[in-house]
């Protein structure tokens, strides 16, 4: 069974690893829409006709569903895209819920991009989750762009991811949602700034969770043969712009922890 994984670039290859490391099983295509990257600062509207148009390339690919691997294309065009596929589509959205869980009287920082930093979409979850934690929204408009640049583009992440910790620190903050599929690529930089007090959460375990579910509800026996089997699925990449991109994808697949 194929599964069709979409994200403006690199990013959702966290989900997209965490998916293989699980349900080895499946063959996944991956869509890395690096010709209309970043999605950080496109309209509502673009994004929706984006996904539409990505929809029908899954269609025609003969997925059996779409996991849309990017927080600012969940919270711009998720509900769009639904609505024009027969497929099940799975989204990612800030883990702010298994954040808030961690504990109590939480000092929580939400790392997104501008989209999903200003969507109502996130300010409804924090309001439904955060009971007696302090939250702080932050944003960059460059950390996922830069991290599609990799590696020439190394100095310029270490720095932007510095600045942000050093706010966050002034802020004492104990927890960091990683709320853009991009960030988790370079987590260990997080870590190095903030130290291994400051628990980081990132949805990619619970979007290969919910993805798990929504197969087995939708192709019951497809999906019981496929778990039985002792078949390794193919990981297949594609991606909207050049050959180049391709290449600096290939870094990031299947790293290992
Ligand atoms: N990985 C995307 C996300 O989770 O929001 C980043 C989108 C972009 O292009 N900036």
């Amino acid at each position: 069974m194929k599964v069709g994984v979409i994200d403006s670039g690199a990013g959702g290859l966290t989900i997209l690893n965490a998916i293989h490391k699980k349900q080895a099983y499946l063959d996944l295509l991956y869509l890395a829409d690096d010709g209309f990257a970043p999605y950080g600062d496109k309209t509502t509207e673009q994004l929706q006709q984006r996904l539409i148009a990505i929809g029908q390339f899954f269609e025609r690919e003969q997925v059996a569903a779409i996991v849309v691997a990017c927080n600012t294309a969940t919270v711009a065009a998720i509900d769009t895209l639904r609505a024009n596929t027969y497929l099940p589509v799975i989204g990612v959205e800030p883990a702010v819920k298994p954040a808030f869980r961690l504990g109590k009287k939480r000092k929580v920082a939400v790392l997104a991009t501008p989209v999903t930093a200003k969507s109502p979409r996130l300010n409804q979850l924090i309001a439904l989750w955060q009971a007696d934690s302090e939250v702080h929204i932050m944003s960059s408009a460059s950390l996922a762009y830069d991290i599609d640049a990799w590696p020439e583009s190394q100095g310029r992440v270490r720095q932007t991811i510095e600045s942000l910790c050093a706010k966050m620190k002034q802020d004492q903050i104990d927890t960091l949602v990683l709320a853009c599929t991009h960030y988790p690529l370079v987590k260990s930089y997080f870590i190095e700034c903030l130290g291994s007090a400051c628990d980081i959460v990132e949805p990619s375990e619970g979007v290969s969770a919910q993805l798990k579910r929504r197969l087995e509800a939708a192709y019951p026996e497809k999906m019981s043969l496929a778990i039985h089997s002792s078949k390794e699925g193919q990981i297949d990449l594609c991606t909207s712009s050049s050959e180049d991109s391709l290449e600096r994808l290939l870094n990031w697949v299947c790293q290992p922890d």
